[in-house]
């Protein structure tokens, strides 16, 4: 009976686990962004103060529950002898969260290049990318058709997989839940479907 009831429970409370790379330049917003979003699905998270984050260097993480779903973050540093680094993480990834920000367009074509490069990575073929043009909250900041413009050649190399481009603030979470809400139903959407090539042993 106690084996039958556990499995009842272990089975209700089953969630199924995906990997979510976090990507973009240093300084882009990607650890305000994890824990802006810790704090907003985790019930109990006590997150540091935004406003004292420093950029990363190394590797963050986090995990939060959406229904189901347990979405495990692997923030990664953005500086360009760290980017070398990415594609270690590739194979492991169900989905990408790939951070802009939108009020530096010095910068603008270096990060399209981190972008393209991350997109024609075979290994990342189908996942879904969720683009963050982060830092909306500053008034003087590129809107999100001027962004679109900027990587429109990138849209041939996207090819089929789900890819959303969202306005966000990190620092004050606007845009932060909508975000992870498509993400949540692109990753859960594509376990339904036939393995990649690279899951196929
Ligand atoms: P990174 O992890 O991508 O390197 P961080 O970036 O999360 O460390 O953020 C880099 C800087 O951008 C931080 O400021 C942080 O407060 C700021 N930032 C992040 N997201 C936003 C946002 O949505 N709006 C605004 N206005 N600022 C943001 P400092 O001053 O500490 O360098």
């Amino acid at each position: 009976m106690y084996t039958l009831l556990s499995g009842l429970y272990k089975y209700m409370f089953r969630r199924d686990e995906y990997c979510i790379l976090i990507l973009g330049l240093d300084n882009a917003g990607k650890t305000t962004f994890l824990e802006q979003t810790k704090t907003r699905f985790n019930r109990n998270y006590k997150g540091m103060s935004l406003s004292k984050i420093t950029t990363t260097v190394g590797l963050n993480i986090g995990t939060i529950d959406v229904g189901k779903a347990r979405l495990m973050f692997w923030d990664l540093g953005g500086q360009e002898e760290l980017q070398s680094l990415w594609d270690k993480y590739y194979a492991e990834s169900h989905g990408v969260i790939y951070v802009i920000d939108s009020t530096d367009e010095e910068r603008l074509s270096e990060t399209k290049r981190a972008f393209e490069k991350m997109i024609t990575s075979e290994v990342l073929e189908g996942v879904p990318i969720l683009v963050l043009a982060n830092k909306q909250d500053v008034e003087t900041c590129l809107s999100i058709p001027d962004i679109k413009t900027a990587f429109s050649d990138c849209i041939n190399k996207i090819g089929k997989r789900d890819c959303l481009t969202q306005a966000c603030s990190a620092l004050t979470g606007k845009g932060v839940n909508e975000g992870i809400e498509w993400m949540v139903k692109c990753v859960v959407r594509n376990i339904h479907r036939p393995p990649r090539q690279k899951d196929i042993t």
